[in-house]
């Protein structure tokens, strides 16, 4: 009956993960995957997590089910995340927030909602981009376009060609935009880049649509990752916001996330959270519950917040260590190029230019693993292997 059923090929990051177990040789690296490592190549539980689950471990919690909705708790915590404590929208009770099954349940929510609500409307993606937000627009049924965002002559953003295409987008049209971090490419938009931004956002009467996974690991401080997303909506613009909890909590497989809508009035967001509370129900009915209770009690008591800004700092610094050591190695066995792109690109990731074949020769020759588009994650790189993948990457540009 389902001989008709083709193979679908391998995700072309979770793929590299699979490709790498199945590697024997000793000085293989997987720097495929956006997942922090310590030095010691080992996954990292922050203190303030295992700091939360004592206290959970302690009020011994039951484990019926959350409200469609999630955890009370969370859903605030996490609006104050995103937009600070005391933001008018959220004194307005102008946000409707609903925990969701991290970032990708987050962005599938409100990509399902916008096929139901906004139908016809486009959402355009930054060229390149997270490759599922391809998959999570396509299957809601929600047609989707880039628009230019990597200028890889100047390894940098192509900022007109990112106005051109925002202008040129029909009026409505809803623009994903990344809050911090751009993953695969590292490069964000400067803070007179988004005023520039926001300004034809405004004109055009856009919906803007920020995908906040990487909260604290651009700049090291939770606050100041937000300010993009906090800047539009003290402009007034009204502006979905999908959070992950993955990266910036360690949380991955707890699946902590949300999606915010930050509307006009409490009226509007009333009946915006009972129709995203109709999508869920349909989908999964009901969030997990651990790693919220989690979120919540480090966002909300002040020591726990206060140590986990540490902890944030401690990854985005370590990650900063580890683009020098890469870039002076490169620097030491090639002058004559300009590897300062490393030292500029933010978060977890460099994006090195390294073409497909040249990337198989990564992989092949070099046992290091890493997508097609030629990112890697520094985030699972120690130090004592940067002159070992400088050599590689070197090698690789060679050929
Ligand atoms: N958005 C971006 C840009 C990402 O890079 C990721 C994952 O790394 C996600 C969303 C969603 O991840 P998760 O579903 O684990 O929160
Ligand atoms: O970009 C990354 O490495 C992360 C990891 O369905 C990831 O986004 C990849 C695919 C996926 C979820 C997370």
């Amino acid at each position: 009956r389902l001989a008709f059923v083709d193979l679908q090929p391998p995700d072309p990051i979770l793929g590299v993960s699979e490709a790498f177990k199945r590697d024997t040789n000793d000085l293989k690296l997987n720097l495929g995957v956006g997942a922090y490592r310590t030095e010691e190549l080992k996954p990292y539980v922050l203190n303030v997590v295992k700091k939360a689950e004592k206290i959970m471990l302690e009020s011994e919690e039951n484990k019926e089910y959350l409200p469609i909705q999630g955890l009370e708790a969370f859903n605030k915590a996490t609006a104050e995340l995103l937009l600070g404590q005391d933001h008018p929208a959220i004194k307005e009770g102008r946000i409707a927030t609903l925990q969701s099954l991290s970032g990708t349940g987050s962005l599938r929510v409100a990509a399902d909602f916008i096929a139901k609500f906004l139908p016809g409307t486009t959402a355009y993606l930054s060229n390149p981009t997270w490759g599922n937000h391809k998959n999570i627009f396509a299957d809601a049924g929600v047609e989707w376009k880039w628009y230019r965002y990597f200028d890889p002559k100047t390894v940098g953003l192509d900022f007109e060609g990112l106005m051109e295409d925002i202008r040129a987008a029909p009026e409505g049209s809803v623009i994903v935009l990344h809050g911090c971090a751009h993953n695969p490419t590292g490069v964000d938009p400067t803070r007179e880049q988004w005023e520039k931004i926001a300004d034809l956002v405004i004109e055009k009467n856009h919906l803007p649509f920020f995908d906040v996974a990487y909260q604290g690991f651009a700049s090291g401080s939770l606050d100041d990752d937000a300010w993009a997303p906090r800047y539009f909506a003290g402009r007034g613009i009204e502006l979905l916001v999908a959070q992950s909890y993955s990266k910036n909590l360690g949380l991955y497989a707890e699946r902590v996330g949300a999606i915010n809508f930050v509307l006009s009035d409490a009226e509007a967001a009333k009946r915006v959270m009972s129709q995203l509370k109709r999508i869920a129900r349909a989908l999964y009915s009901n969030p997990p519950v651990h790693g919220a209770r989690i979120a919540s009690l480090v966002v909300s008591r002040p020591e726990l917040f206060q140590e986990w800004n540490e902890e944030m700092e401690y990854m985005s610094g370590r990650i900063k260590d580890v683009r020098q050591v890469l870039h002076d190695e490169l620097a030491k066995l090639n002058g004559d190029k300009d590897w300062s792109f490393i030292l500029r690109q933010l978060g977890m990731f460099s994006f090195t230019g390294l073409n497909p074949a040249q990337v198989d020769n990564m992989t092949n020759k070099h046992h290091i693993y890493m997508t097609k588009d030629g990112r890697i994650s520094l985030a699972g790189l120690p130090s004592s292997k940067a002159a070992y993948l400088a050599a590689a990457i070197d090698d690789s540009f060679r050929n």
